[in-house]
């Protein structure tokens, strides 16, 4: 069976689409429509009960939700060395800590209100100063560094998922030049940028 990535263009589930273009492995990916009806006819809340992308349904058959542990699984289902660091050492960890991070500090934290229709314009204000501090450490890191870590890694797959929401959520990332450089840089990789080409067009039509 072969993996299956549940997406939405653009969301999160960018992150697991780079992944698996990074790490060239086979997958299929559907696109969660509005109403979560699927090609299949289930309801996507019977395989996320959230509701949430992304979710993976893996060559097990099993299915796995919530992003850092759907890249961790994508990161460790490649060939080794190519999206994380070899179990037990220093840097996987500091990886897995990437991925909360990026998840807590950033994507629910900030973006999450920003992006949603629900916030009230107190919680979009609270959420927007919320920005500074996790963007000013991020900022700190990355300066003179290519990726968070050594090498290329799902968190970067993330925080560039995460950093491409920054103009329709009103934060100026351009405040930020190392970051805005690190976006830039990276959407040129080309896992990047053939996940990204493959999603703008159902953004464009959604
Ligand atoms: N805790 C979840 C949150 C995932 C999440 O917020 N996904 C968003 C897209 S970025 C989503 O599917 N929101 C529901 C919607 O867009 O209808 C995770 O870390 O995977």
């Amino acid at each position: 069976m072969v993996m299956k990535l549940y997406f939405r263009p653009f969301a999160c589930s960018l992150a697991a689409r780079i992944a698996i273009e990074e790490a060239e492995l086979d997958a299929e990916f559907v696109a969660v429509p509005a109403d979560g009806r699927l090609p299949d006819g289930r309801h996507f809340s019977q395989l996320s009960p959230m509701g949430y992308v992304p979710a993976i349904e893996t060559r097990g058959g099993f299915v796995l939700t919530e992003g850092p542990a759907v890249l961790t699984y994508i990161a460790e289902l490649a060939p080794e060395g190519s999206l994380s660091f070899t179990g037990f050492s220093d840097a996987h960890y500091r990886m897995l800590a990437w991925l909360n991070f990026i998840s807590t500090e950033l994507h629910k934290a900030v973006f999450a209100p920003l992006l949603g229709k629900s916030a009230s314009p107190e919680e979009r204000t609270a959420a927007l100063t919320r920005v500074a501090r996790p963007f000013d450490m991020l900022a700190r890191h990355l300066e003179g560094r290519e990726f968070l870590e050594d090498r290329f890694t799902v968190a970067d797959a993330y925080l560039l998922s995460v950093l491409n929401w920054c103009e329709h959520s009103g934060v100026a990332i351009a405040d930020w030049p190392v970051l805005l450089d690190y976006r830039t840089r990276l959407r040129k990789r080309p896992s990047v940028a053939r996940a990204m080409a493959e999603e703008w067009p159902l953004l464009k039509a959604a």
